[in-house]
């Protein structure tokens, strides 16, 4: 019975590890086995999985293309805003003219098909110079029906705020507070506080909820409708 269960268990795994290092083979060089299959079938495609990552820029602005399954369609797009820097200003070179700048790109945008539909699920924002791009935003479709459902906020690599759609109608009807606190093995530690609900999806909060070292403590309602909460409830034993 063990054995059994270990069995599936392990070949469950391997079919796992095989289809991470194929589809990671794929998205870093590819494989000419592949390519040549892919060519006798379709030029165009065997063209593009021979390049999984396309990158095209002007002036302004940088895109690369990335293409994860090698099916010759890109599923992850990054764009990229083009920072011109000033050689005095970057890790000088004595070979560069006076003048001369230097070219860096800075992240702005990612945007991740991640069910291969070609259709975009995850839109990822950035802030910061080049290397030191930081996500601010994540906007994610997480029932595939092209509509956002999830934005998650983030504050120095943090979340700080997730907005949630449960209802799938449009409209957000959860907002989950984050804070940075320290925990009591004196490590940071980003813990949920509030949690504020719109139960019954007139687009107004009626439930808060308050959190205390990530457990709720406190329930609020408001039974009036003036969208503040009235009456509170103590869901923690104390007074
Ligand atoms: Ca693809
Ligand atoms: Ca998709
Ligand atoms: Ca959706
Ligand atoms: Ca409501």
């Amino acid at each position: 019975m063990d054995t059994a269960f270990f069995g599936s268990k392990a070949r469950l795994l391997a079919a796992l590890a095989l289809a991470v290092a194929s589809s990671s083979a794929v998205a870093g060089c590819g494989s000419s086995k592949e390519q040549t299959k892919v060519a006798e079938a379709d030029p165009a495609a065997a063209a593009a999985a021979q390049e999984p990552v396309q990158t095209e820029s002007d002036a302004s602005g940088a895109i690369e293309r990335i293409d994860v399954n090698g099916d010759g369609k890109p599923d992850v797009f990054k764009y990229y805003r083009v920072v011109d820097t000033p050689v005095a200003a970057a890790a000088g070179n004595a070979e560069q003219k006076p003048g001369a700048k230097v070219v860096k790109k800075a992240l702005v945008r990612k945007e991740l098909d991640v069910n291969f539909d070609q259709r975009i699920d995850i839109v990822q924002f950035y802030e910061g110079e080049p290397g030191k791009e930081a996500l601010v935003r994540e906007e994610m479709d997480l029932d595939f029906d092209g509509r956002v459902d999830s934005v998650r906020h983030y504050k120095d690599g943090n979340v700080t705020l997730v907005e949630l759609d449960l209802g799938f109608d449009g409209r957000t009807d959860t907002w989950s507070y984050y804070q940075l606190t320290t925990g009591d093995d004196g490590k940071p530690v980003n813990r949920l506080v509030e949690r504020r609900r719109d139960t019954n999806g007139d687009g107004k909060i009626d439930v808060w909820e308050y959190y205390t070292k990530g457990a709720l403590v406190k329930v609020g309602t408001d039974t009036n409708g003036d969208g503040q909460p009235d009456q509170y409830t103590r869901v923690d034993g104390k007074q």
